[in-house]
């Protein structure tokens, strides 16, 4: 039977993420033991594992029919693939940063500089729109050290906390783009191939649905029900069900992440009472 190929990173930040989500998404990968391929028990899927930034160019050449990447890696590859869904880890953003010290007022403190940076190609776009002429080192690894041994003026960079600026004695001051791990895959695919990877992206939106929100229980007076029901969308509705003590009843609904604190301050302050959050195993929408 026809298998779909993924590539997936080989050892990084995006590999441990990128199984677990193949395997919540029930996927069985029993011999999950990182050889070159692993193949699925339960699913026609196929997985290669490979140095990020092979992938790209890997599906964009057929040998892979998707791949799970950070936007970063897609942006510098300058391969045009699509981009099938983003999947809300590994999130970043690539900056430009200068040493503490310097009074930076503006773009233009880039006209004229070197600067050091893995991403040349995503800084030459951005200096090219931005009618910047700097100079451009490519290094790979330890680029936060580039100002410190007077390689370069500056650095363009993955932050994601920012410690590692910090405690190189430089500062961000121009963020450039965000990223994330998305899900790539060759515009051209068999008919028999794209069917696979519908089901698989269609498993992979439950998995991440289901990560997004958390099913809430609570019990409400009555006379508040219509306010708690406003500040509750649930998937459709809420479910509301009496109580057996009169006057009360119990609701449940599904409430996303990003709103979760508003939401249970906002049920606290109209009366809510015995509040219960479980986590969603899928969630099909
Ligand atoms: O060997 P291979 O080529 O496959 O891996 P790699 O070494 O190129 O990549 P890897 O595993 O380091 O990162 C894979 C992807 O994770 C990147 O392409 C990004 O999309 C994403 N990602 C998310 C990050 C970070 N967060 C991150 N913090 N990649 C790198 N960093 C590094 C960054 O380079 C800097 O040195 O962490 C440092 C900054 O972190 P903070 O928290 O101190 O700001
Ligand atoms: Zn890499």
């Amino acid at each position: 039977m026809e298998k779909l190929k993924i590539a997936i990173q080989k050892s990084g930040r995006l590999s441990e993420k990128s199984l677990a989500m193949i395997t919540e998404a029930g996927i069985n990968l029993s011999n999950g033991s990182r050889k070159l391929i692993t193949i699925a028990s339960n699913f026609p899927l196929e997985i290669l594992y490979l140095r990020d930034d092979d992938i790209p160019q890997y599906v964009a050449d057929g040998v892979a029919d998707a791949g799970i990447v950070g936007e970063n890696v897609l942006a510098e590859s300058g391969v045009s693939l699509e981009v099938i869904d983003r999947l809300g880890f590994a999130r970043c953003r690539l900056s430009l940063a200068v040493q503490r010290s310097v009074d930076y007022q503006g773009k233009d403190y880039f006209n004229g500089k070197r600067i050091a940076t893995s991403y040349p190609g995503i800084l030459k776009k951005y200096l090219d729109d931005n009618n910047i002429k700097a100079e451009i080192h490519v290094i790979n690894g330890s680029v936060e050290i580039a100002t410190g041994i007077g390689l370069a003026d500056a650095i363009f960079d993955i932050v994601s906390s920012g410690s590692t600026l910090i405690s190189n004695g430089l500062k961000e001051v121009e963020s450039i783009m965000n990223s994330e791990a998305v899900l790539i895959a060759s515009a051209d695919m068999p008919e028999s191939k794209k069917e696979i990877i519908d089901e698989f992206t269609f498993r992979l939106r439950a998995v991440l649905a289901s990560r997004n929100n958390k099913y809430i229980l609570l019990n409400a007076p009555d006379e508040k029900l219509d306010e708690i029901i406003s500040v509750l969308p649930g998937m459709k509705s809420p479910t509301v069900l009496p109580l057996a003590l009169k006057g009360w009843s119990s609701l449940h609904s599904v409430v996303n992440e990003n709103d979760f604190w508003q939401v249970i301050g906002k049920l606290r302050d109209y009366g809510a009472e015995g509040i219960l959050v479980i986590p969603i195993e899928k969630m099909i929408v």
